[in-house]
């Protein structure tokens, strides 16, 4: 409580695996205010753009408030009667394994441990795989190679204190950018050097030192190179290496690789070795462009092997540091909720672990093999093999490989049940039985982020309608299974006492993943418990492993990978010339469903789009604006191109987010290949290849508008403003009617509308009206639309007479593109302020401006600005 009697709570942001603290607080109106908890490790009181605007997203208009069925609502004892008997008589008619769960990592730990008992214990089967499958799984894989558990050897503290810090397919600064920012940090208080080791040139790459473009998935031939370095240069650390089988194989294997299929030059790989044996403090942080590839866990294991052979490992500022994606990747992990894993760090196919677990549970049935992997389980699920199917927080239907495919195989599945805080995805639209989740700041429990580090998220706000949190759903179908006594669970609190309880056994049998400390936690301790770092025994608490040399494999010893690079499987061909990467842009979250409904994150960036190169696009006769048809194999998706020389030539790189509901062309994994790591099992999500062209449109557009809209064109996507939406449209048949067409996508068959049409030169613009009030705006043209969109979004619901020109009164700046979300900071702004005020540095803007003082998520993007204002010829 403050002295206003408003209570404060404490809890975890929703999004990336930085695990930030955050203090909510009620604003009286339903929803909360928002900050950095100054108190907590992870981030002491900072938070990203999207951290920031956690507050806009709490929005009840789009929630599922109730259970349906086939579409209808109905109570929870129908939706999880039939559940639980659809369940059950599958088993009964055709056995355990063929049904499964498909979860996710954004799951708390108690949800997770729930989802992960009923199947593994008591359904019998291990066919519950997760999204993790999709982000984590070759680290976990390379982990458990070299060390013999999952273990994240290191700390966020180790970034304070490296000299020298390589992201290696990591975008720190847009994907976990608190810890871009401590980076930042460090490198101005002690000089920290900074290398990017990215196909692409990134936001991560304006504070960095190097940036090292190699060629896609040839990471594994660069750690080799280093290793043959290592070894030459004498910085192998023999001491350690007595510890550590394998160095000789590994150092053979990397001799054998060339480094020239990296494509860079032997002058920047030389300086790059050098650059990383010189500095004892090392750390190698790693992340997508490591583990989505079809040799992810050799390229982890390449990571790892560098940092055995000297010994920089375990200790404050070195280590290789595997950055998780989502909140609660790493409790995923630790529960065992992939196919492959049992629970605390235990495996599936040891029968001792087996029998521990299933005596602690006193389960019925155990499976004695590993479950389906992602890939493998929707293929199940489209050959019929599966027959009853439960997704649970995650949206498959668009981040899968060969999402066509997916989506097809979801809707034939006889049974699919769906939990979701929203019927509004491309999922739950294919559900038999949609059941409405609790979502953040409505249900408690923990999450453990990149650095073990456990925290609490605590529910602040009532539950909308009958949505109910997933462990308690996930216990009650549990129960109607007939397993009553196991899943006899009151609240979260009882779930993670019997987890950590039996992660005591897991320490019994010399596993690193111990929380037994905490198995006698009374409720009052678990609502108070503050963040903690595991393991947590009685004898010790957080810290980092492996200094000391001590593995978990049953020798103790740490192991080295003989490794050859191998390229992504799927090959360019003439048909299919460029190599297709994918990733997350600054302001979204994944599939959209929660972040998409701020404006200010939606303006960031608006549409789905494709980086590709100036060489490319001039040979294809690509403008800037145009928009592209991409193809591969798998799918077809249409984008808007962004001539750009951050990507190399033959690359294109386009994000992940955007989906039916956003951008029903934009769905860039119906183009991915559903190609997977033979170790990991996790798809190769940044090397499809693809055909790129451009889109014979008829007409282009752009709307604003103050209610909704219903596109129906080729290409349309539309994001959230402060006053409706705005929508981009194209189309590949000309339209004979534009007033008529407007009204239907706007709804509005009968409004006052003022309008100017040519359609000898294809252009129409119409504004619609109510007693002077804007409602919406269509602009129309041949060509991609130039009017001041920015501008143009302000406008619904005010008056605005002149809005049918697409521009503001003389008087009156067009603020341009927002780069900074916090404080809606257009470039234009920026860029004038620049000029006309003489600013020299990221820090005299937010003086100026306020740009970049809240989050920091667009410091980069502002020293890029001040870098092309001081060397004009240099932009593009
Ligand atoms: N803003 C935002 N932040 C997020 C998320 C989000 O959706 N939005 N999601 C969270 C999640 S779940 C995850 S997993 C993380 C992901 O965080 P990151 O892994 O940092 O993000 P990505 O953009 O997927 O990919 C990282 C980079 O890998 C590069 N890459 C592609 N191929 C290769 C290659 O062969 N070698 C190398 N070295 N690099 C390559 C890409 O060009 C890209 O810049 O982000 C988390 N944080
Ligand atoms: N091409 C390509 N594909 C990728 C990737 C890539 O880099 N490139 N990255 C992959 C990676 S690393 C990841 S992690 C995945 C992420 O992909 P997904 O997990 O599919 O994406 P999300 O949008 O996070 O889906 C979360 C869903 O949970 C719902 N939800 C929110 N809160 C709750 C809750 O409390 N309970 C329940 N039951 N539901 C809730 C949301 O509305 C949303 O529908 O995408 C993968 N796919
Ligand atoms: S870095 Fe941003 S998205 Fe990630 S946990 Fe922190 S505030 Fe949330
Ligand atoms: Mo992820």
């Amino acid at each position: 409580m403050d002295g206003a009697g408003v209570s404060e709570t404490r809890s975890t942001c929703p999004y990336c695996g930085v695990g930030c603290g955050v203090i909510l607080r009620p604003d009286g109106a339903g929803g909360l205010d928002v900050r950095g908890d100054p108190d907590h490790p992870a981030n002491r009181g900072r938070l990203c753009s999207k951290g920031s605007a956690l507050g806009d997203t709490l929005d009840r208009a789009g929630r599922l408030l109730a259970p349906r069925i086939s579409g209808q609502e109905v109570g929870w004892d129908s939706a999880l009667d039939l559940v639980a008997k659809k369940f059950s008589d599958t088993i009964a008619r055709h056995g355990p394994d063929s049904v499964a769960f498909y979860v996710s990592g954004q799951l708390l730990t108690e949800d997770y441990y729930v989802a992960n008992k009923l199947m593994k214990g008591f359904i019998g089967s291990a066919n519950i795989d997760t999204n993790s499958r999709l982000c984590m799984a070759s680290t976990v894989a390379g982990h458990k190679r070299a060390f013999g558990t999952d273990t994240v050897p290191g700390s966020y503290e180790d970034l304070d204190a490296a000299d020298l810090v390589v992201l290696v397919g990591s975008n720190l600064a847009w994907c976990h950018p608190v810890l871009y920012q401590r980076v930042l940090a460090a490198r101005a208080k002690r000089g920290t050097k900074i290398v990017v080791v990215d196909p692409r040139r990134t936001a991560s790459c304006d504070g960095a030192d190097m940036h090292l473009a190699l060629a896609s998935g040839s990471d594994v031939a660069l750690f080799n190179r280093l290793l043959v370095e290592i070894y030459e240069g004498g910085a192998f650390d023999k001491a350690y290496l007595r510890n550590v089988d394998g160095f000789d194989a590994a150092l053979e294997a990397a001799y054998a690789d060339d480094p020239t299929v990296t494509g860079l030059s032997e002058a920047e790989i030389a300086a790059f070795c050098q650059l990383w044996m010189r500095h004892d403090k090392v750390v190698t942080v790693f992340s997508q462009g490591v583990n989505q590839s079809s040799s992810g866990a050799d390229k982890v294991n390449a990571i790892l092997n560098c940092h055995l052979a000297t010994g920089r490992i375990g200790k404050p500022g070195a280590g290789p540091f595997s950055v998780t994606g989502q909140p609660n990747a790493m409790g995923g992990r630790e529960v065992g909720g992939l196919a492959n894993m049992l629970a605390c760090h235990l495996d599936i196919e040891n029968p001792s672990h087996r029998t521990a677990v299933r005596e602690f549970w006193q389960a019925p049935a155990m499976p004695e093999t590993q479950g389906l992997k992602a890939v493998d389980m929707f293929q199940a699920v489209g050959d019929g093999r599966i027959k009853a199917l439960w997704i649970i927080h995650t949206n498959p239907a668009v981040s899968m490989p060969d999402a066509d495919a997916v989506r097809d195989a979801i809707s034939g599945c006889d049974f699919t049940v769906v939990s979701d805080i929203t019927a509004e995805t491309d999922t739950a639209r294919l559900a038999d039985v949609l059941l409405p989740a609790a979502a953040w700041a409505e249900k408690s429990g923990t999450v453990t982020n990149s650095d073990r580090t456990i925290s609490r998220q605590r529910s602040v706000l009532p539950a909308p309608g009958q949505a109910r949190p997933d462990w308690d759903i996930l216990a009650d179908v549990g129960r109607r299974m007939g397993f009553r006594a196991a899943f006899d669970y009151q609240a979260p609190a009882e779930i993670f006492r019997e987890y950590a309880a039996l992660s005591g056994i897991a320490g019994y049998f010399g596993r690193d993943f111990d929380i037994s400390a905490l198995r006698d936690l009374d409720d009052p301790d678990y609502d108070m418990l503050a963040p903690r770092r595991w393991p947590l025994t009685e004898a010790r608490e957080g810290g980092r492993f492996f200094a000391d040399g001590q593995f978990f494999h049953p020798d103790g010893r740490g192991r080295m990978l003989p490794l050859r690079h191998r390229a992504p499987e799927a090959k360019r061909a003439p048909r299919y010339p460029f190599r297709l990467n994918t990733g997350r842009i600054r302001d979204q979250w994944h599939t959209m469903t929660r972040t998409a409904l701020s404006p200010r994150l939606s303006a960031h960036l608006a549409e789905p789009f494709l980086d590709i190169h100036p060489g490319d696009a001039a040979a294809l006769a690509l403008e800037p604006g145009d928009l592209v048809q991409v193809q591969s194999p798998q799918g077809n998706a249409i984008l808007r191109a962004r001539i750009s020389s951050d990507v190399q030539q033959g690359d294109v790189f386009a994000p992940m987010h955007w989906t039916g509901e956003t951008a029903p062309s934009g769905r860039i994994d119906a183009l991915v290949a559903p190609v997977v790591d033979p170790v990991s099992g996790q798809p190769e999500s940044k090397a499809a290849v693809c055909a790129v062209t451009k889109l014979a449109a008829a007409w282009y557009g752009f709307a604003v508008t103050a209610g909704d809209l219903a596109p129906d064109c080729a290409y349309w996507a539309r994001a959230r403003t402060p006053s409706g939406y705005r929508a981009e449209l194209a189309g590949t048949t000309p339209v004979a009617d534009w007033e008529a067409e407007a009204r239907r996508l706007f709804g509005l068959p009968e409004a006052e509308v003022q309008s100017v049409i040519d359609s000898a030169r294809g252009i129409a613009r119409l504004a619609f009206y109510d007693e002077g009030r804007l409602l919406a705006a269509l602009f129309v043209a041949p060509e991609p639309v130039a009017v001041l969109r920015d501008y143009l979004v302000t406008l619904p619901g005010a008056e605005a007479p002149q809005a049918i020109t697409g521009a503001p009164p003389a008087d009156q700046p067009d603020p341009g593109p927002v780069l900074c979300s916090c404080f809606s900071v257009g470039v234009n702004t920026i860029l004038t302020a620049i000029e006309t005020e003489g600013l020299m540095s990221v820090e005299a803007i937010g003086a100026a401006l306020g740009a970049g003082t809240n989050c920091g998520s667009c410091r980069p993007e502002l020293a890029e600005l001040l870098a092309r204002c001081a060397t004009p010829e240099a932009a593009e």
